[in-house]
């Protein structure tokens, strides 16, 4: 399998660049963030914990996530390879991500790791604020994300670079000058 971990700030484009990856690539997708955002519109038990963390720009509880994603996991069987957008976004998730793709026989064979400055992510998460009706895109939130990210989630850098699975990309210009810079790295993986 190849699987790919999209990694970066919030608003650095995991996403949008997923969406690329997928189409190109025929790969499956699982967005922890999109997961929640379901679990929260059904109103489950999950998503009724899970808001109160997002609504406060947290992160969800390891024990949590790391379950959901074990589930969604398994649900990809006979996949050609997995990006991951958005996961992991601790130390504890990536290891238990290697734990659990271990016991299924295979491993992360790349993290992409999109490099925006934090002025221009504020301004693009206010921007989709304005449409996505998102209750983590405003001001006070963003900016408690950007401070988790910092605290709980940039340690994986050094994380990555010690497996030597880690490739930096500069994640500003147009989504397909970026896409054009991760089509490189992965052509010479
Ligand atoms: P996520 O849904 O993962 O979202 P994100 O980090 O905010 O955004 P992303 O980087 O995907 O940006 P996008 O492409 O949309 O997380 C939301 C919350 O869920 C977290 O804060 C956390 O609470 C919880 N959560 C999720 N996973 C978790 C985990 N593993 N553990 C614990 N909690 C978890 O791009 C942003 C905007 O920029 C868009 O409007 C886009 O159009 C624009 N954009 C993209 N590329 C651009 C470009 N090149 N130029 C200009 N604009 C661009």
């Amino acid at each position: 399998m190849f699987n790919i971990v999209i990694f970066g700030a919030p608003g650095s484009g995991k996403g949008t660049q997923s969406e690329n990856l997928i189409e190109k690539y025929q790969l499956d997708h699982i967005s922890t963030g999109d997961v929640l955002r379901a679990e929260i519109k059904a109103n489950s038990a999950l998503g009724q914990s899970a808001a109160q963390y997002i609504e406060k720009g947290q992160l969800v509880p390891d024990s949590l996530i790391i379950d959901i994603l074990a589930s969604v996991l398994d649900a990809k069987k006979g996949s050609k390879g997995v990006i991951f957008d958005g996961f992991p976004r601790t130390i504890a998730q990536a290891t238990a991500l290697k734990a659990m793709l271990a016991e299924r026989g295979t491993e992360v064979s790349a993290v992409i790791a999109l490099e925006v400055e934090e002025q221009e992510l504020i301004e693009r998460l206010i921007n989709r604020g304005k449409v996505s009706g998102r209750s983590d895109d405003n001001l006070e939130t963003i900016t408690k994300r950007l401070q988790v990210y910092h605290s709980q989630t940039a340690p994986l850098i050094e994380h990555y670079k010690a497996e030597n699975l880690y490739h930096a990309v500069e994640g500003t210009g147009s989504v397909e000058e970026i896409f054009d810079r991760i089509k490189k790295i992965i052509a010479a993986l």
